[in-house]
């Protein structure tokens, strides 16, 4: 606004010698003659709801070509349908040529500065008038005094009505409408509840913190799986089980923390409309580190204190083997004896509980042994299941048959590579339905596993995206999001120090999508990154050759860096590494992407419109050109949750890690 004010009053000025000078312009002479003229550039609010009370602001400009006089009142009223109701008397200070100033109403006829709305919607008029009572009579002009706009009072506060009120702390977001980060307008989690439609996500071990130490030196995830020689140095030859680690919180004081993080996490992923966890479960014991059934178990009653959340216990059928087919069944049975009063466990309308089964046909297991397990929780705890097996990848057909009689819904585990076969997940939903069976379809983002010394190739977040544009295409009712946290395998979409926020908030977009049946509206630009640290193909200097990751699906592994862009328009989006910007014109607004090849460096990314700038921003995350042990993670940013230049100073080694700074959000770079 400044600049555009310069800008004015220099043309201005070459006007006046300008030998093109003309009739037309000598007719705006009013303006341009010697003095001061007081005018209404603005005025708010312009919508307010119903019974509500309200304080109008405006901002009036000076655009003469004197400064107005000092020490007289620079008075301003407020009229709505033509009724004085407000006013402001309070300024004096001389108003430059050019100057403008927002005044807000300080009393008014009845004493008070506020307005009543009316208890029923409808479109009046709003006035502002500067100077209304002429204090001063030598402004160039007397008659332009007058800023009248309709003033709509709207039924209730919403998230969709473009205007900041209700709980708002930003246009249509803030606390009841999602977060401000988002690029669209959240619908109430209530109404992505009610939605036919389901989105479960599964519950993997890892909660937010394992043993309540600093999370910048010493707490588990630092010391046990991120340290190269960490678990005893179990982890070495790949350069330690983790790349990342989940958002960290300072140490809680609260001999309660467990519960306390668990509803945290429940309450961050009902955030974006999960309806519940498919909650991994292998033993009623803490082994392991410690606490795996207290893990678990704590979800389970933070979501049942918390309410409006669902728990499927999910047998991992893998890890969970006593040794014997009947020991295996006592431990089903007595998991879900102690689950089983649980309000927050999962029914059907007809009171079965949903239980989950990953991997059924591990140990060799076969429909039978199931059937043994339903017809135990039926006998001995009077808990008749809806048995839903996760099959690996996407079940086989023998598969389908072999659990056509003891399940009740079937489910995948997927693979983390892009969907680019139109009507992929609706030709699994009809398979299914073959059999009578509901589909639960698995969407994933990404796949590493330096323990298993494997990846699969997701090409930024496109697995993540294409998955979900797939499922909503194709019709899908339900499905399982893999994961909310498995930090091992590095796919949850749990905000994490590597991927940040980004596989979050975009699955928040899809959920919505999803759910409603409509495509979210762009409200604000917002450009997510993802690219890895380094090139698939660089020789880690201390890891051994023989332990490189290999590529399992979607190979070979692509090196490109990604820009996504939540963009409200058409605009321009752009990628600078080092001296090259690779740049793509996108001709309408929406999810776009662009990719180009990475290079060593910390890249840029940048929205144009017009030629302007409209955001940019740098990665978190610098591209190495050497390594000591392979990093296969892709990691990723946002421009609408930018580390704090504060934090960064303070983070000042060569790790740039940035955690824990005072007063400061902990969604900061490791
Ligand atoms: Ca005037
Ligand atoms: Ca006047
Ligand atoms: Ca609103």
């Amino acid at each position: 606004m400044v600049l555009a004010a310069g800008l004015t009053a220099a043309l201005v000025g070459c006007e006046g010698t300008d030998p093109g000078w003309t009739e037309e312009a000598e007719s705006s002479q009013a303006g341009l003659a010697d003095g001061y003229n007081l005018v209404v550039t603005g005025v708010s609010p312009t919508t307010v709801t119903v019974g509500g009370s309200v304080t109008f602001s405006a901002t009036i400009q000076n655009t003469g070509t004197a400064a107005t006089p000092a020490g007289v009142v620079h008075g301003l009223s407020f009229w709505v349908n033509g009724t004085q109701v407000s006013w402001s008397d309070t300024h004096t200070a001389s108003l430059p040529a050019g100057g403008s100033v927002t005044l807000t109403a300080n009393s008014g006829p009845t004493g008070t500065r506020l307005w009543q709305a009316p208890g029923t919607p409808g479109t009046h008029t709003l006035k502002a008038f500067v100077d209304d009572i002429n204090r001063m009579p030598a402004e160039t002009n007397e008659s332009d005094n007058e800023y009248s706009v309709p003033l709509t009072v709207a039924a209730t506060a919403t998230c969709s009505d473009r205007v900041r009120n209700g709980t708002e702390t930003g246009v249509d977001c803030g606390p009841d409408c999602g977060p401000c980060e988002w690029a669209f307008t959240a619908v109430p989690r209530a109404t992505l509840r009610q939605s036919a439609r389901k989105v479960y996500a599964h519950w993997h071990y890892y909660p937010v913190s394992i043993d309540n130490y600093n999370p910048t030196t010493n707490d588990y995830y630092e010391r046990g799986y991120i340290a190269v020689n960490g678990e005893g140095g179990t982890h070495a030859a790949y350069g330690g089980m983790m790349r990342e680690r989940p958002l960290a919180r300072r140490t809680r004081p609260e001999a309660d923390w467990r519960l306390r993080d668990a509803k945290d996490d429940i309450q961050l992923a009902a955030r974006i409309g999960i309806d519940g966890f498919y909650l991994n479960l292998w033993t009623d014991s803490d082994v392991n580190n410690g606490g795996v059934w207290t893990r678990a178990k704590t979800i389970v009653d933070a979501a049942s204190q918390l309410g409006d959340f669902d728990i499927v216990p999910n047998f991992d059928m893998t890890i969970l083997n006593t040794g014997s087919a009947s020991g295996d069944q006592d431990t089903m049975i007595r998991i879900l004896g102690k689950l089983e009063a649980s309000p927050a466990l999962l029914k059907r309308p007809d009171g079965k509980f949903v239980v989950g089964l990953f991997n059924p046909a591990a140990q060799g297991r076969t429909a039978s042994f199931y059937a043994t397990v339903k017809q135990r929780a039926a006998a001995e705890l009077g808990m008749n299941l809806y048995l839903v097996p996760v099959f690996l990848g996407t079940g086989s057909t023998a598969l389908f048959e072999e659990y056509k009689t003891v399940g009740d819904a079937y489910a995948g585990w997927g693979t983390a590579i892009p969907v680019t076969t139109a009507g992929y997940s609706g030709g699994l939903k009809t398979k299914a339905a073959g059999y009578g069976k509901p589909w639960i379809h698995p969407v994933s983002s990404q796949d590493f596993r330096p323990k298993d010394k494997a990846f699969w190739e997701a090409r930024n977040s496109l697995t993540l995206r294409s998955i979900w544009e797939n499922v909503i295409a194709d019709g899908l009712d339900q499905v399982q999001i893999i994961t909310w946290n498995d930090q091992h395998e590095h796919h949850n979409i749990r905000p994490s120090t590597g991927k940040q926020w980004p596989a979050y908030d975009m699955t928040a977009y899809y959920i919505q999508w999803f759910k409603t049946g409509t495509r979210p509206t762009i409200e604000r630009d917002v450009l997510y990154y993802n690219h890895r640290l380094h090139n698939a193909s660089l020789a880690p200097t201390r890891q051994a050759s023989v332990d490189l990751a290999t590529c399992r699906a979607g190979c070979p592994a692509t090196n490109d860096v990604e820009l996504v862009g939540f963009l409200k328009s058409a605009g321009r989006l752009e990628i600078t590494q080092g001296a090259t910007t690779y740049g793509v014109d996108k001709t309408e607004g929406g999810v776009q992407a662009i990719r180009t090849a990475m290079a060593v460096g910390t890249p840029t990314f940048r929205l144009k419109r017009s030629g302007a700038t409209v955001v940019q921003f740098q990665s978190m995350h610098p591209i190495v050109g050497t390594t000591e042990y392979q990093d296969l993670l892709y990691r990723a940013g946002g421009s609408s949750r930018a580390a704090l230049p504060s934090c960064a100073t303070s983070c000042v080694n060569g790790e740039a890690r940035c955690l824990l700074c005072p007063g400061e959000p902990l969604w900061l770079k490791r």
